[in-house]
């Protein structure tokens, strides 16, 4: 890196590259980080501070003013950012974190799949986390794909104490594989994925219970039972078939599944869909909806009707209401073992009174839980209305056994009128619902690109206001699910929404024929809901998002010295500066190395062909964003050691050769120096 002359003398290159001189760490030369300023004299000079000439000259409205004012967070305020939020990266299979209001994106997580910036699945430790996430348990993995490093991410879920995010973990499902991940939020980094058993596919999670006791995810399409022919499976689909609700319960220490504790609950081998844990009044209660209670399976080209046509016959599917106290009692001495999960069978549940089956107008889509967990509001891709369920009632009916039939597996079906308080006609293809901290619903219409915003009943609206649809903003477009502030939380923050829009045609600069999703932000605070900005999310489809409090999440700055990412706990095989060594173990070469600007001790390796290589790094710095990372060319090493990091890695030299291994964070002004060598000589 070539300083200018001016540069050299005022320090400011140095200062942000942390240029270091005779190995002292850190130290800052000179000034730093007020250039912009010393340039300037602290005043604006070298723009125009007209507001309204700039905004002519850029074809900007006055109105568009107002909204730039309301989201821009200049540098140097990051606490303008009052939210952040959580975000499903989709099919691509991470986590993306960002700011609100400014709806800059903060992180992309990587979770189940690798991703090089980070060394997350490139050779380190998080390689066993990929492997350990990919089992039988879920059914058996083809052997020619033996890992799956992707996953379709829907639904983050933020761990809560008393019905309110605490701002620990954040767990996020795998539609396409039925896996759960867990992220801990002290260090925004993946820790364990879990390949939940009995699951093939996966969407009614993640859920938290209020407490986080239980992570719930359920089943999409049903898993073929154990032991049954697939041949004729579909034509005998219910027998062949069943749907699973799975508790997963946490430790409350380190938010990792416990799972000698968990639970499944068997479920008619519907199409389980969105789920959402009940609350406050509703609390002990999960809530699922479904479709395709026709078990409808398709053979378009065997002279059957497209799945889309059978799954819609009926005029109603099913919300599930499954008590997991009830099923918590049972579940010791009523369960049965199956691929390493306690399950509650389909036929115990019903007659322990765990499972429930209400009406849902056809091609129900999201369910989702008010604040007090009074309403279950269901939203039907193909009616016009939300269907509010009030849990009351619900209990009322379930106590006078008012049910209008049973199903074909004899789960009782409580009557739609007994259980549903409202109905409220919002408009085409309602999906998804979050909640104000005022009693209002907001709820997204995928056919219309619209979020509707209407009143719940009681207690915060009279009989008479209870139920009406109050305003309503068009959104671009075709809305999927939408996330007001904590809006899912029993004290939602309000203030904002945002609408996940899943297309962006004529909305951004012309970037080839894959489009980005539209995140857009709408302003509640005034009295008709107003969009105040776009955002392209330029990878994947995110599905669900949640929105926390900033001032809730306690994130680390550095590790404490010597800390595993992976335990979270300092390792034994950690070092500090000075205990640098190379041991000997047969044929294992074990290396204790420091890293920290601006080099690697030991820089050079040197191993036999075939000889197995361990190595230990610490980043023994202690100043934040001070990240090294540690690349092998050929060997397909990544790995990213942060301050107070220790990492290991383990790999066999089994090719010879001279390898240049390398810093791949541009971390000093010697950065580039910061590198060393491998020699793997011939074998002996
Ligand atoms: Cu509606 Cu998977 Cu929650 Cu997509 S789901 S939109
Ligand atoms: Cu360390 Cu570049």
């Amino acid at each position: 890196m070539a300083l200018t002359r001016r540069e050299f003398i005022s320090g400011t290159a140095a200062g942000a590259a942390g240029l270091v001189v005779g190995g002292v760490v850190g130290k800052v030369v000179g000034g730093g980080g007020e250039d912009s300023a010393a340039t300037t004299g602290g005043t604006v000079t070298n723009v125009s501070s007209d507001i309204t000439a700039i905004a002519e000259a850029r074809g900007l409205e006055p109105g568009d003013i107002a909204k730039a004012v309301k989201t821009f967070v200049p540098g140097g305020k990051p606490n303008l950012d009052e939210f952040y939020v959580f975000s499903s990266g989709g099919h691509s299979g991470q986590l993306m974190v960002m700011g609100v209001p400014s709806m800059r994106i903060l992180k992309i997580i990587g979770v189940f799949t690798p991703e090089s910036w980070q060394g997350w699945g490139y050779g380190s430790e998080s390689d066993a986390i990929f492997k350990g996430g990919t089992t039988t348990n879920g059914g058996a993995v083809s052997p020619s794909r033996p890992t799956l490093t992707w996953a379709d991410t829907h639904h983050p879920a933020l761990s809560e104490t008393n019905g309110e995010y605490d701002g620990r973990w954040v767990y996020i499902q795998d539609r396409a594989n039925g896996r759960i991940a867990m992220v801990d939020l002290r260090d925004f980094k993946t820790k364990q994925i879990y390949d939940v058993p009995n699951l093939q596919s996966s969407h009614g999670g993640c859920f938290v219970t209020p407490n986080s006791e239980y992570v719930h995810i359920s089943t999409k399409t049903p898993t073929l039972r154990p032991g049954v022919d697939p041949t004729t499976a579909l034509e005998n689909f219910a027998d062949s078939f069943r749907g699973y609700s799975t508790f997963l319960a946490l430790n409350p220490q380190t938010g990792r599944f416990d799972i000698d504790r968990s639970f499944q609950v068997e479920l008619p081998p519907y199409t389980q869909d969105l789920a959402d844990a009940g609350k406050l009044l509703s609390n002990g209660w999960v809530f699922i909806g479904s479709y395709n209670t026709e078990m409808a399976y398709g053979g378009n080209l065997e002279g059957n009707p497209p799945i889309e046509v059978g799954a819609s016959k009926a005029d109603f599917d099913y919300l599930h209401m499954v008590n997991w106290k009830k099923a918590e009692e049972v579940v010791g001495s009523r369960s049965v073992m199956q691929n390493g999960i306690r399950v509650i069978p389909l036929d115990v549940a019903v007659e322990e009174g765990i499972l429930y089956l209400a009406p849902e107008p056809r091609s129900p889509h999201g369910a989702d839980v008010s604040p007090s967990g009074r309403y279950i509001v269901v939203g039907g891709k193909l009616d016009p209305h939300v269907t509010i369920y009030d849990i009351e009632m619900i209990q009322k009916a379930i106590e006078a056994e008012d049910f209008e039939a049973r199903d074909q597996f004899g789960v009782p079906i409580l009557r739609f009128d007994s259980v549903v308080s409202g109905r409220v006609e919002v408009g085409a293809g309602p999906l998804h619902t979050q909640f104000d901290d005022k009693g209002y619903g907001y709820t997204s219409l995928f056919l219309e690109s619209a979020v509707a915003k209407y009143s719940l009943g009681a207690p915060d609206f009279s009989p008479e206001e209870s139920y009406k649809l109050v305003d309503k903003v068009p959104v671009h477009y075709n809305i999927g699910h939408l996330v007001a502030m904590e809006g899912d939380t029993v004290k939602p923050a309000g203030k904002y929404v945002i609408a996940l829009n899943k297309w962006s045609i004529d909305r951004y600069a012309g970037i080839g024929t894959l489009n980005p999703q539209n995140f857009q932000l709408v302003d509640l605070t005034g009295e008709k809901m107003e969009v105040l900005s776009d955002t392209p999310i330029g990878m994947a489809e995110p599905h669900y998002v949640q929105a926390i409090r900033a001032d809730r999440i306690k994130s680390w700055d550095v590790y404490p010295p010597g800390t595993d990412q992976i335990t979270m706990e300092p390792s034994t095989h950690a070092i500090a500066a000075g205990a640098e060594r190379i041991e000997r173990n047969g044929d294992t070469v074990e290396v204790y190395m420091s890293v920290q600007r601006s080099n690697f001790k030991p820089d050079i390796i040197r191993v036999k062909k075939g000889e197995r290589i361990v190595l230990h790094l610490t980043n023994v710095e202690v100043t934040p964003d001070a990240t090294h990372g540690f690349a092998v060319p050929r060997y397909n090493i990544s790995m990213s050691i942060d301050p107070g990091e220790y990492a290991r890695i383990e790999f066999v030299a089994d090719v010879e050769g001279a390898f240049a291994m390398y810093c791949t964070e541009f971390c000093s002004a010697l950065h580039l120096e910061m590198q060393g060598w491998i020699i793997v000589s011939p074998e002996a």
